[in-house]
Protein backbone atom coordinates (compact mmCIF):
# COMPACT_ATOMS: atom_id res chain seq x y z
CA UNK A 1 0.00 0.00 0.00
CA UNK A 2 1.49 3.14 -1.02
CA UNK A 3 1.31 6.42 1.03
CA UNK A 4 -0.04 8.51 -2.51
CA UNK A 5 -2.87 6.76 -3.04
CA UNK A 6 -6.05 7.96 -2.75
CA UNK A 7 -8.27 6.15 0.04
CA UNK A 8 -11.90 3.89 -1.15
CA UNK A 9 -13.79 3.08 1.79
CA UNK A 10 -17.40 1.16 1.21
CA UNK A 11 -19.20 -1.87 2.85
CA UNK A 12 -22.49 -4.65 2.46
CA UNK A 13 -24.41 -5.32 5.50
CA UNK A 14 -24.73 -8.72 6.40
CA UNK A 15 -28.90 -8.43 6.76
CA UNK A 16 -29.85 -10.78 4.03
CA UNK A 17 -28.44 -13.08 1.39
CA UNK A 18 -26.75 -11.02 -1.17
CA UNK A 19 -28.71 -9.99 -4.82
CA UNK A 20 -27.23 -8.76 -8.34
CA UNK A 21 -28.10 -5.72 -7.42
CA UNK A 22 -25.60 -5.89 -4.62
CA UNK A 23 -22.79 -7.40 -7.28
CA UNK A 24 -23.81 -5.01 -10.42
CA UNK A 25 -24.03 -2.17 -7.96
CA UNK A 26 -21.44 -2.49 -5.47
CA UNK A 27 -19.28 -5.36 -5.83
CA UNK A 28 -18.02 -5.95 -9.53
CA UNK A 29 -17.12 -2.13 -9.20
CA UNK A 30 -14.52 -3.05 -6.26
CA UNK A 31 -12.38 -4.94 -8.50
CA UNK A 32 -12.32 -2.37 -10.81
CA UNK A 33 -10.71 0.13 -8.38
CA UNK A 34 -8.29 -2.24 -6.37
CA UNK A 35 -5.01 -1.49 -8.34
CA UNK A 36 -5.44 1.90 -7.92
CA UNK A 37 -6.77 3.00 -4.65
CA UNK A 38 -5.88 2.09 -0.96
CA UNK A 39 -8.87 -0.07 -0.72
CA UNK A 40 -11.15 -0.71 2.83
CA UNK A 41 -14.21 -3.21 2.31
CA UNK A 42 -15.88 -4.17 5.38
CA UNK A 43 -18.41 -6.67 6.00
CA UNK A 44 -20.74 -4.24 8.25
CA UNK A 45 -22.64 -6.37 10.78
CA UNK A 46 -22.99 -3.40 13.35
CA UNK A 47 -25.25 -1.83 10.26
CA UNK A 48 -27.13 -5.03 9.76
CA UNK A 49 -28.00 -5.17 14.03
CA UNK A 50 -30.36 -1.94 13.27
CA UNK A 51 -33.17 -4.34 12.28
CA UNK A 52 -33.56 -7.61 14.11
CA UNK A 53 -31.25 -10.65 12.67
CA UNK A 54 -31.28 -14.20 14.12
CA UNK A 55 -28.10 -14.40 15.96
CA UNK A 56 -26.75 -17.48 13.87
CA UNK A 57 -28.26 -16.31 10.42
CA UNK A 58 -25.77 -12.86 10.77
CA UNK A 59 -23.09 -15.22 11.73
CA UNK A 60 -23.27 -17.21 8.83
CA UNK A 61 -24.22 -14.34 6.33
CA UNK A 62 -20.98 -12.52 7.66
CA UNK A 63 -18.79 -14.65 6.81
CA UNK A 64 -20.68 -15.32 2.94
CA UNK A 65 -20.36 -11.69 2.38
CA UNK A 66 -16.80 -11.66 3.05
CA UNK A 67 -16.76 -14.85 1.10
CA UNK A 68 -17.94 -13.15 -1.91
CA UNK A 69 -15.91 -10.09 -1.78
CA UNK A 70 -13.38 -12.50 -2.12
CA UNK A 71 -14.96 -15.24 -4.95
CA UNK A 72 -15.76 -12.28 -7.46
CA UNK A 73 -12.20 -10.96 -7.37
CA UNK A 74 -11.49 -8.47 -4.73
CA UNK A 75 -8.11 -9.64 -3.90
CA UNK A 76 -7.36 -9.70 0.21
CA UNK A 77 -3.75 -9.29 -0.64
CA UNK A 78 -4.45 -5.85 -2.27
CA UNK A 79 -7.55 -4.59 0.03
CA UNK A 80 -8.05 -4.50 3.27
CA UNK A 81 -10.96 -6.71 3.69
CA UNK A 82 -12.27 -6.74 7.56
CA UNK A 83 -15.70 -7.36 9.70
CA UNK A 84 -16.64 -3.82 11.51
CA UNK A 85 -17.62 -5.16 14.92
CA UNK A 86 -13.90 -6.14 14.98
CA UNK A 87 -12.67 -2.82 15.01
CA UNK A 88 -14.31 -1.36 18.30
CA UNK A 89 -13.54 2.57 16.84
CA UNK A 90 -16.14 2.32 14.65
CA UNK A 91 -18.47 2.12 17.58
CA UNK A 92 -16.75 4.62 19.52
CA UNK A 93 -16.35 7.18 16.47
CA UNK A 94 -20.27 6.71 15.91
CA UNK A 95 -20.78 8.17 19.13
CA UNK A 96 -18.98 11.05 19.26
CA UNK A 97 -20.53 12.18 15.72
CA UNK A 98 -23.52 11.52 16.94
CA UNK A 99 -23.05 14.34 19.06
CA UNK A 100 -22.08 16.11 16.31
CA UNK A 101 -25.43 15.42 14.07
CA UNK A 102 -29.21 16.46 14.50
CA UNK A 103 -32.10 15.07 14.54
CA UNK A 104 -33.50 16.58 11.97
CA UNK A 105 -30.83 15.90 9.31
CA UNK A 106 -31.61 12.32 10.58
CA UNK A 107 -35.35 12.52 9.86
CA UNK A 108 -34.44 13.82 6.69
CA UNK A 109 -33.29 10.42 5.43
CA UNK A 110 -35.56 8.71 3.26
CA UNK A 111 -33.78 5.14 3.59
CA UNK A 112 -34.93 5.82 7.50
CA UNK A 113 -38.19 7.14 6.50
CA UNK A 114 -39.16 4.09 4.31
CA UNK A 115 -37.34 1.48 7.03
CA UNK A 116 -39.93 3.17 9.75
CA UNK A 117 -42.74 2.61 7.60
CA UNK A 118 -42.26 -0.87 7.44
CA UNK A 119 -41.29 -1.71 10.86
CA UNK A 120 -43.49 0.82 12.76
CA UNK A 121 -43.53 1.72 16.34
CA UNK A 122 -40.84 -0.78 16.91
CA UNK A 123 -38.02 0.94 15.17
CA UNK A 124 -34.62 1.12 16.81
CA UNK A 125 -32.72 3.93 17.42
CA UNK A 126 -30.20 2.52 15.86
CA UNK A 127 -32.11 2.87 12.75
CA UNK A 128 -32.23 6.60 12.68
CA UNK A 129 -29.01 6.68 13.71
CA UNK A 130 -27.98 4.66 11.26
CA UNK A 131 -26.25 7.09 8.67
CA UNK A 132 -23.81 8.60 11.48
CA UNK A 133 -22.10 4.80 12.04
CA UNK A 134 -21.67 5.18 8.45
CA UNK A 135 -20.10 8.29 8.92
CA UNK A 136 -17.75 7.07 11.01
CA UNK A 137 -17.00 3.91 8.87
CA UNK A 138 -15.48 6.72 6.14
CA UNK A 139 -14.40 9.26 8.03
CA UNK A 140 -12.31 6.91 10.41
CA UNK A 141 -10.07 6.21 7.30
CA UNK A 142 -9.89 9.96 5.37
CA UNK A 143 -11.66 7.95 2.46
CA UNK A 144 -11.52 10.46 -0.75
CA UNK A 145 -14.29 8.15 -2.27
CA UNK A 146 -17.15 6.06 -1.60
CA UNK A 147 -18.47 3.44 -3.80
CA UNK A 148 -22.38 3.27 -3.88
CA UNK A 149 -24.97 2.26 -4.96
CA UNK A 150 -27.41 5.42 -6.25
CA UNK A 151 -29.68 4.80 -2.70
CA UNK A 152 -26.60 5.63 -0.04
CA UNK A 153 -26.12 8.72 -2.21
CA UNK A 154 -28.02 11.05 0.33
CA UNK A 155 -26.29 9.10 3.56
CA UNK A 156 -22.89 10.06 1.43
CA UNK A 157 -23.91 14.32 1.68
CA UNK A 158 -24.76 13.88 5.48
CA UNK A 159 -21.35 12.34 5.94
CA UNK A 160 -20.05 15.64 3.82
CA UNK A 161 -22.24 17.70 6.47
CA UNK A 162 -20.87 15.80 9.47
CA UNK A 163 -17.10 16.18 8.38
CA UNK A 164 -17.20 19.79 7.96
CA UNK A 165 -19.17 20.84 10.67
CA UNK A 166 -16.58 18.44 12.85
CA UNK A 167 -13.90 20.36 10.84
CA UNK A 168 -15.23 23.57 11.76
CA UNK A 169 -16.28 23.59 15.32
CA UNK A 170 -12.98 22.01 16.14
CA UNK A 171 -9.97 22.19 13.53
CA UNK A 172 -9.54 20.38 10.10
CA UNK A 173 -9.53 16.72 11.13
CA UNK A 174 -11.50 14.80 8.42
CA UNK A 175 -10.83 14.46 4.29
CA UNK A 176 -14.41 15.80 3.05
CA UNK A 177 -15.04 12.36 0.94
CA UNK A 178 -16.95 12.32 -2.65
CA UNK A 179 -19.51 9.33 -3.33
CA UNK A 180 -18.50 7.02 -6.69
CA UNK A 181 -21.53 6.05 -8.28
CA UNK A 182 -20.88 3.40 -11.09
CA UNK A 183 -22.73 4.82 -14.40
CA UNK A 184 -23.92 1.02 -15.34
CA UNK A 185 -25.60 -1.04 -12.73
CA UNK A 186 -25.76 1.72 -10.11
CA UNK A 187 -29.23 0.46 -9.52
CA UNK A 188 -30.77 -2.43 -9.86
CA UNK A 189 -34.81 -2.52 -9.78
CA UNK A 190 -36.82 -4.99 -7.96
CA UNK A 191 -38.42 -7.26 -10.73
CA UNK A 192 -42.05 -7.21 -9.31
CA UNK A 193 -42.09 -3.59 -8.51
CA UNK A 194 -39.61 -1.85 -11.28
CA UNK A 195 -40.15 1.84 -9.33
CA UNK A 196 -38.35 0.11 -6.25
CA UNK A 197 -34.17 -0.52 -6.15
CA UNK A 198 -34.19 -4.78 -5.82
CA UNK A 199 -33.38 -5.34 -2.23
CA UNK A 200 -32.03 -8.65 -0.21
CA UNK A 201 -34.49 -7.64 2.20
CA UNK A 202 -37.63 -7.52 0.66
CA UNK A 203 -40.58 -10.01 1.73
CA UNK A 204 -41.24 -11.41 -2.07
CA UNK A 205 -38.25 -13.61 -3.38
CA UNK A 206 -39.55 -12.93 -6.87
CA UNK A 207 -38.53 -9.56 -6.75
CA UNK A 208 -34.56 -9.86 -6.43
CA UNK A 209 -32.40 -12.65 -7.78
CA UNK A 210 -29.05 -13.56 -5.50
CA UNK A 211 -25.90 -14.15 -6.45
CA UNK A 212 -26.38 -17.80 -4.88
CA UNK A 213 -29.77 -18.50 -6.42
CA UNK A 214 -29.67 -21.82 -8.98
CA UNK A 215 -30.26 -21.42 -12.83
CA UNK A 216 -33.30 -22.50 -13.19
CA UNK A 217 -34.49 -20.13 -9.87
CA UNK A 218 -32.86 -17.66 -11.94
CA UNK A 219 -34.61 -18.50 -15.45
CA UNK A 220 -38.05 -18.97 -13.51
CA UNK A 221 -37.49 -15.12 -11.37
CA UNK A 222 -36.63 -13.37 -14.60
CA UNK A 223 -39.73 -15.12 -16.68
CA UNK A 224 -41.87 -14.00 -14.02
CA UNK A 225 -40.14 -10.31 -13.89
CA UNK A 226 -43.32 -8.16 -14.60
CA UNK A 227 -42.95 -6.16 -17.89
CA UNK A 228 -45.27 -4.07 -19.97
CA UNK A 229 -48.09 -5.44 -22.55
CA UNK A 230 -46.35 -2.74 -25.77
CA UNK A 231 -44.08 -5.68 -26.53
CA UNK A 232 -41.19 -4.10 -27.67
CA UNK A 233 -37.79 -4.23 -26.05
CA UNK A 234 -36.83 -0.24 -25.77
CA UNK A 235 -35.16 1.30 -23.19
CA UNK A 236 -38.00 3.70 -22.29
CA UNK A 237 -38.84 5.35 -18.93
CA UNK A 238 -42.38 4.20 -19.82
CA UNK A 239 -41.07 0.61 -19.95
CA UNK A 240 -39.39 0.86 -16.49
CA UNK A 241 -39.27 -2.68 -16.35
CA UNK A 242 -38.40 -3.73 -19.46
CA UNK A 243 -35.91 -0.86 -19.28
CA UNK A 244 -34.50 -2.80 -15.69
CA UNK A 245 -33.94 -5.96 -17.38
CA UNK A 246 -31.43 -3.98 -20.36
CA UNK A 247 -29.91 -2.99 -17.34
CA UNK A 248 -29.23 -5.80 -16.24
CA UNK A 249 -28.32 -7.26 -19.27
CA UNK A 250 -25.82 -4.58 -19.91
CA UNK A 251 -24.20 -4.80 -17.17
CA UNK A 252 -24.09 -8.37 -17.20
CA UNK A 253 -22.86 -8.70 -20.86
CA UNK A 254 -20.68 -5.33 -21.08
CA UNK A 255 -23.23 -4.57 -24.01
CA UNK A 256 -24.71 -1.05 -24.52
CA UNK A 257 -28.27 -0.95 -24.40
CA UNK A 258 -28.50 0.52 -27.82
CA UNK A 259 -26.81 -2.15 -28.97
CA UNK A 260 -29.22 -4.24 -27.00
CA UNK A 261 -32.38 -2.40 -28.27
CA UNK A 262 -31.05 -2.84 -31.64
CA UNK A 263 -31.01 -6.79 -31.39
CA UNK A 264 -33.84 -6.78 -30.25
CA UNK A 265 -36.01 -4.86 -32.01
CA UNK A 266 -37.80 -7.65 -33.66
CA UNK A 267 -37.76 -10.54 -30.99
CA UNK A 268 -40.41 -10.71 -28.23
CA UNK A 269 -40.14 -10.53 -24.17
CA UNK A 270 -39.38 -14.24 -24.42
CA UNK A 271 -36.51 -14.37 -26.25
CA UNK A 272 -35.09 -11.50 -24.53
CA UNK A 273 -35.83 -12.77 -21.30
CA UNK A 274 -34.11 -15.86 -21.81
CA UNK A 275 -31.04 -14.33 -22.92
CA UNK A 276 -31.09 -12.48 -19.66
CA UNK A 277 -31.31 -15.51 -17.20
CA UNK A 278 -28.44 -16.83 -19.46
CA UNK A 279 -26.44 -13.90 -19.53
CA UNK A 280 -26.74 -13.55 -15.78
CA UNK A 281 -26.00 -17.56 -14.83
CA UNK A 282 -23.01 -17.30 -17.40
CA UNK A 283 -22.03 -14.26 -15.18
CA UNK A 284 -22.47 -15.31 -11.82
CA UNK A 285 -21.79 -19.64 -11.70
CA UNK A 286 -17.84 -18.74 -11.35
CA UNK A 287 -18.08 -16.58 -8.43
CA UNK A 288 -20.97 -19.30 -6.56
CA UNK A 289 -18.26 -22.10 -6.92
CA UNK A 290 -15.79 -19.94 -5.71
CA UNK A 291 -18.73 -18.95 -2.44
CA UNK A 292 -18.83 -22.49 -2.27
CA UNK A 293 -15.20 -23.44 -2.25
CA UNK A 294 -14.39 -20.57 0.34
CA UNK A 295 -17.06 -21.66 2.78
CA UNK A 296 -15.90 -24.86 3.10
CA UNK A 297 -12.23 -23.06 3.89
CA UNK A 298 -13.17 -21.23 7.53
CA UNK A 299 -9.28 -20.91 8.15
CA UNK A 300 -8.31 -19.13 5.17
CA UNK A 301 -11.70 -16.76 6.16
CA UNK A 302 -10.36 -16.00 9.59
CA UNK A 303 -6.83 -15.45 8.41
CA UNK A 304 -8.29 -13.11 6.06
CA UNK A 305 -10.50 -10.99 8.48
CA UNK A 306 -7.89 -11.25 10.96
CA UNK A 307 -5.14 -9.33 9.07
CA UNK A 308 -7.95 -6.98 7.66
CA UNK A 309 -8.87 -6.03 11.39
CA UNK A 310 -5.21 -5.79 12.71
CA UNK A 311 -4.75 -3.32 9.19
CA UNK A 312 -8.22 -1.37 10.06
CA UNK A 313 -7.87 -0.85 13.48
CA UNK A 314 -4.22 0.79 13.29
CA UNK A 315 -5.50 3.15 10.94
CA UNK A 316 -9.09 3.85 12.79
CA UNK A 317 -7.28 4.02 16.51
CA UNK A 318 -5.38 6.81 15.02
CA UNK A 319 -8.02 8.65 13.80
CA UNK A 320 -10.38 8.09 16.82
CA UNK A 321 -7.46 9.35 19.45
CA UNK A 322 -7.30 12.88 16.85
CA UNK A 323 -10.78 12.89 17.36
CA UNK A 324 -10.85 12.33 21.24
CA UNK A 325 -7.71 15.32 21.77
CA UNK A 326 -9.72 17.40 19.42
CA UNK A 327 -13.18 17.42 22.12
CA UNK A 328 -11.08 17.51 24.83
CA UNK A 329 -11.19 14.43 26.42
CA UNK A 330 -7.86 13.68 28.79
CA UNK A 331 -5.68 11.50 27.03
CA UNK A 332 -5.48 7.77 28.57
CA UNK A 333 -1.82 7.22 27.42
P1 LIG B 1 -31.19 -3.90 2.62
O1 LIG B 1 -32.21 -4.37 1.66
O2 LIG B 1 -30.92 -4.82 3.75
O3 LIG B 1 -31.34 -2.47 3.00
P2 LIG B 1 -29.44 -3.67 0.40
O4 LIG B 1 -29.72 -4.82 -0.46
O5 LIG B 1 -29.91 -2.33 0.00
O6 LIG B 1 -29.84 -3.96 1.88
P3 LIG B 1 -26.91 -2.83 1.45
O7 LIG B 1 -26.11 -3.69 2.31
O8 LIG B 1 -27.67 -1.75 2.13
O9 LIG B 1 -27.90 -3.69 0.57
O10 LIG B 1 -26.06 -2.21 0.30
C1 LIG B 1 -24.80 -2.66 -0.10
C2 LIG B 1 -24.34 -1.99 -1.35
O11 LIG B 1 -25.07 -2.53 -2.45
C3 LIG B 1 -24.56 -0.48 -1.39
O12 LIG B 1 -23.46 0.11 -2.04
C4 LIG B 1 -25.80 -0.33 -2.21
O13 LIG B 1 -25.86 0.90 -2.84
C5 LIG B 1 -25.66 -1.48 -3.19
N1 LIG B 1 -26.94 -1.92 -3.67
C6 LIG B 1 -27.90 -2.53 -2.94
N2 LIG B 1 -28.98 -2.78 -3.69
C7 LIG B 1 -28.69 -2.32 -4.93
C8 LIG B 1 -29.41 -2.28 -6.16
N3 LIG B 1 -30.62 -2.76 -6.26
N4 LIG B 1 -28.81 -1.73 -7.24
C9 LIG B 1 -27.58 -1.26 -7.15
N5 LIG B 1 -26.85 -1.25 -6.02
C10 LIG B 1 -27.39 -1.77 -4.92
N1 LIG C 1 -25.32 2.02 4.35
C1 LIG C 1 -24.64 1.25 3.35
C2 LIG C 1 -23.70 0.25 3.89
C3 LIG C 1 -22.57 0.95 4.50
C4 LIG C 1 -21.56 1.67 3.82
C5 LIG C 1 -20.70 2.18 4.82
C6 LIG C 1 -21.31 1.94 2.48
C7 LIG C 1 -22.31 1.04 5.83
N2 LIG C 1 -21.18 1.77 6.00
C8 LIG C 1 -19.62 2.96 4.51
C9 LIG C 1 -20.20 2.72 2.17
C10 LIG C 1 -19.38 3.24 3.17
C11 LIG C 1 -25.66 0.58 2.48
O1 LIG C 1 -25.32 0.29 1.41
N3 LIG C 1 -26.83 0.35 2.93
Amino acid sequence: MSEDKKVIFSGIQPSGNLTIGNYFGAIKNWVKLQDKYDCYYCVVDLHAITVRQEPKDIRRRTLEVLATYIASGVDPEKNTLFIQSHVSAHAEAGWLLNCNTYIGELNRMTQFKDKSQRYGESVSAGLLTYPVLMAADILLYNADLVPVGNDQKQHLELTRDIANRFNNTYSPTFKIPDPYIPKEGARIMDLQNPSKKMSKSSDNPNSYILIMDTPDIIRKKINRAVTDSLGVVKYSDDQPGVKNLMNILSVATGRNVNDIEKEYEKLGYAEFKKDVAEAIIREIEPVQNKVKDLLNNKEYLESIYKNGAEKANYVARKMLSKMQRKIGFVASR
